[in-house]
């Protein structure tokens, strides 16, 4: 390791550095494999690591999305499912967690935040109709656009360059939001879709005063603004830390605000809220909900369950609650910080400022000899794998899919391959051993060689797509 002894987050704030807010009371073997059977199990695999099985991997940082350790409160709620069919009390304990942490008045729960995207998007967009947003999310923009939406990225220029330090990457620019309204007129505009912790920009937040001046600038024109959720607590962190005024609230508080400032939120509940799976759509319009709980019941299930099971909206409501702890918060933040700081000084490039869920390394910069169309955060991605068994995801060319008129790639500035931590799953050694692979794989990246695609499905491609070696 060439990198400096860490400062940690902790040690930023005062004495002592961060530690969990929990121990450890279950715990699930790792398998590490030989060289010979990760090279034998990648390209079974066809290069893309989301077609790898688990068994094979050693430190699984694919994603944030469901493999996380859930608390003992929560495995208990587990025991305490109402299976029934209609009206599961597990329902009324999650209606009344969502009121209180976010505060919309109407729930429905869905089988998993993309359930939330296609109901929104087929009750609230008309074909024709543009949707403008802070940056694209993969399925996101794939149930807008199968409703007849466009989206139109006005997330602010800053969000697109990695070594940018702004502090609140993810906001809006509210220009580019006035242009649109302008050249398109307010009723073609389907909604604001607005996202806490922007995934593809690097997990970067919102600030609380863009969520303010959003508002006005939509409540001028008669437009709605709905929040996609998914990490909106950590979001609340940011602007706890970075905010004037907001240092003496808390995450439950900050949440609130942001939330009041917006027509209603989808969540997938697999990150913030510490579950397997699981998720909701909430509103304060009873005729829009009327609509999405009609819906519900031909694509998910009963309004009262969404497609889950009783104890899962049961671990989920204890889950909501668990999420609005600072400590957790605080805790959670600190370990993807400690990583990021392990890779400061390797001349590992990674984008700034480091957000809320992962470490998002600029494979363009990694791998400045590959093109974009040779797949170089796939290629990153393999590398990594091949090295430690460790599993990332790429956020670039292949995430980005293609144009719908035009048929070419979408080319985002934005190449990045993403170690993504699971919230309360890993300890720091790990992500001492992650810093250590990740920097081994970047003393080899001259010898590094690119990637092409073999299979392409028709959505998501990035799923299943196959690739070849060059
Ligand atoms: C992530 C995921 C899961 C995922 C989704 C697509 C491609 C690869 C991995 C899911 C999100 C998300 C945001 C901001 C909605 C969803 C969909 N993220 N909004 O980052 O990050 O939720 O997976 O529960 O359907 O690994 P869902």
């Amino acid at each position: 390791m060439t990198a400096q002894r860490p400062v940690t987050t902790g040690r930023q704030l005062g004495r002592r550095s961060w530690a969990e807010p929990w121990k450890i009371k279950m715990v699930e073997p790792l398998r590490l494999t030989t060289p010979d059977e990760r090279a034998k199990a990648l390209a079974e695999a066809g290069y893309n690591t989301f077609l790898l099985r688990s068994d094979d991997v050693y430190i699984d940082l694919l994603t944030d999305s469901g493999p996380r350790a859930m608390s003992d409160r929560q495995w208990s709620a587990l025991l305490l499912g109402d299976e029934a069919y209609a009206g599961s009390r597990n329902f009324y304990e999650l209606e009344e967690a969502v009121r209180d942490a976010y505060g919309y008045r109407l729930v429905v729960p869905v089988h998993q935040g993309r359930g939330a995207e296609h109901l929104l998007s087929q009750v609230a967009i008309r074909p024709g109709q543009f949707v403008p947003g802070n940056m694209y999310f993969t399925t996101t923009r794939v149930h807008q656009e199968r409703a007849g939406g466009t989206f139109v990225d006005v997330i602010i220029d800053e969000a697109h360059d990695p070594e940018n330090e702004h502090p609140f990457k993810g906001d809006v620019d509210l220009t580019k939001l006035e242009d649109l309204i302008s050249r398109v007129g307010a009723e073609q505009i389907a909604y604001v879709s607005l996202a806490g912790t922007v995934n593809m920009a690097g997990g970067q937040p919102v600030s609380m005063a863009c969520a303010r001046s959003l508002r006005d600038l939509c409540d001028r024109h008669g437009i709605r603004i709905f929040l996609d959720a998914t990490r909106m607590a950590e979001n609340a962190f940011f602007i706890q830390e970075r905010e004037p005024g907001y240092e003496g609230k808390n995450i439950a508080e900050i949440l609130r605000e942001f939330c009041s400032y917006t027509d209603g939120a989808w969540m997938s509940a697999k990150k913030d809220s510490l579950v397997n799976i699981g998720g909701w759509l909430a509103l304060n319009d009873q005729g829009l909900f009327d609509e999405v709980s009609n819906l519900v019941v031909v694509f998910e299930g009963l309004h009262t369950y969404g497609g889950l099971a009783g104890r899962d909206m049961a671990a989920m409501a204890v889950g909501i609650r668990e999420s609005l702890s600072d400590d957790h918060i605080r805790a959670r933040i600190g370990q993807v910080r400690y990583l990021g700081e392990l890779l400061e000084g390797t001349g590992v490039p990674f984008v700034r400022p480091i957000g809320g869920h992962a470490i998002f390394v600029d494979a363009r910069r990694f791998y400045p000899h590959l093109k974009q169309d040779e797949f170089p955060a796939q290629t990153l991605a393999a590398e990594l794998y091949l090295d430690s068994g460790i599993r990332s995801m790429e956020r670039g060319i292949v995430s980005a899919g293609r144009d719908p008129k035009t048929g070419d790639h979408n080319r985002p500035k934005l190449e990045l391959t993403r170690l993504t931590i699971p919230r309360r799953v890993y300890t720091q050694a790990h992500m001492d051993i992650v810093a250590e692979a990740i920097e081994a794989v970047y003393a080899q990246r001259d010898s590094a060689k690119g990637l092409k695609m073999a299979y392409e499905p028709n959505y998501l491609r990035f799923f299943q797509a196959r690739f070849d070696r060059l």
